[in-house]
């Protein structure tokens, strides 16, 4: 039986994932967990929740023992933009936090966990294009220090203790469900729903500025898929995972393709020199030959899919 534990969960990914694992293993055999923040209404009334500060592992250790959980999809995290305001909290957060679950699950013998990184582990010295799984990364933000810290410890936990921790180093994340919060990649979600409710948005990253993204039901589909791949064929812990890469002006103009009138402005911040140290592409064939990774949306598709869905959010 499948006993499944989601911190983070009232996040971007982690409400829209949680959900799916709900629809998957049953919604009593997944436990939503989040910190202090406002839960959407369908994680609270479609299956189990509690509240937990993935900084205290005694919080992790309650919550594994009444569930008797077996796998950890750890998501909680702090995000480049704001992890630069407070780079403390965010170590602690993102490589405290993360010890905590590496350990609880060590000590009360979880099966599996699963664990983001992001492209923000890269940085100007990594390759533009094409960025390989095995490549140099000295990333300049504090979050993607800790994501590059996070993937030497679950490596470390899986060699040393045989923890079968899995990892994807996820581009930036298209949403409708959840906006993300606090994160460089966050315009490409903040201009749809500017464009549809004032037809104009002013964009914090330069109209040139072209980074890997991909689309929610990918990601989703990405992270189960990798969860529940034969261990026989998972021969890394972390993997590059992509789906399209397209600038802030490509964005704008398919959105226009829905509201003509939308308008889009360029007036780059503090943002801007986080996302110019990331890759404008990255190289996920590893993932594509071990586990069959293959994304099912482009920017075409998946701005249809944005406008109607937003659309539908915001009448309601
Ligand atoms: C962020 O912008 O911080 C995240 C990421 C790319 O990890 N979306």
């Amino acid at each position: 039986m499948v006993k499944i534990l989601v911190t983070g969960a009232s996040g971007q990914i982690g409400s829209e994932l949680t959900l799916e694992l709900r629809k998957r293993y049953g919604n009593e055999n997944v436990i939503a967990a989040f910190h202090n923040k406002k839960a959407p209404e369908e994680l609270i009334v479609s299956g189990p929740y509690e509240y937990i500060d993935v900084t205290r592992k005694i919080d992790l250790e309650r919550v594994i023992k009444k569930y008797d959980i077996n796998v950890i999809y750890h998501l909680a995290a702090i995000l480049s933009a704001r992890g630069e305001n407070d780079p403390q909290l965010t170590w602690n957060v993102n490589v405290n936090g993360l010890i905590n679950v590496l350990e609880a699950a060590r000590e009360y013998d979880v099966n599996r966990v699963f664990w983001p990184s992001s492209i923000a582990v890269f940085g100007p010295e990594t390759p533009k294009y094409n960025a390989p799984q095995e490549t140099i990364m000295i990333p300049r933000t504090i979050y993607g220090i800790t994501k590059v810290t996070g993937e030497l410890l679950i490596n470390y936990y899986f060699n040393r203790y045989g923890l079968d921790v899995r990892c994807l180093r996820y581009p930036g994340i298209i949403s409708s469900m959840t906006p993300p919060g606090g994160g460089s990649t966050d315009y490409a979600v903040e201009m749809f729903y500017f464009a549809i409710t004032k037809k104009h948005y002013v964009c914090f990253v330069k109209e040139d500025t072209t980074l890997p993204m991909m689309y929610m039901p990918d990601c989703i589909k990405a992270a189960i898929m990798l969860m529940e791949a034969d261990p026989i064929k998972i021969k890394h812990r972390v993997y590059n995972v992509s789906a399209m890469s397209f600038s802030a002006g490509q964005l704008a103009a398919e959105i226009r393709k829905y509201i003509p009138d939308f308008k889009c402005e360029f007036k780059p911040d503090f943002r801007q020199e986080i996302v110019s140290t990331w890759p404008i592409s990255v190289d996920d064939s590893i993932a594509r030959q071990e586990w069959g990774w293959k994304p099912d949306y482009d920017l075409p598709t998946m701005v249809k899919d944005m406008i109607e869905k937003v659309g539908r959010k915001i009448q309601r």
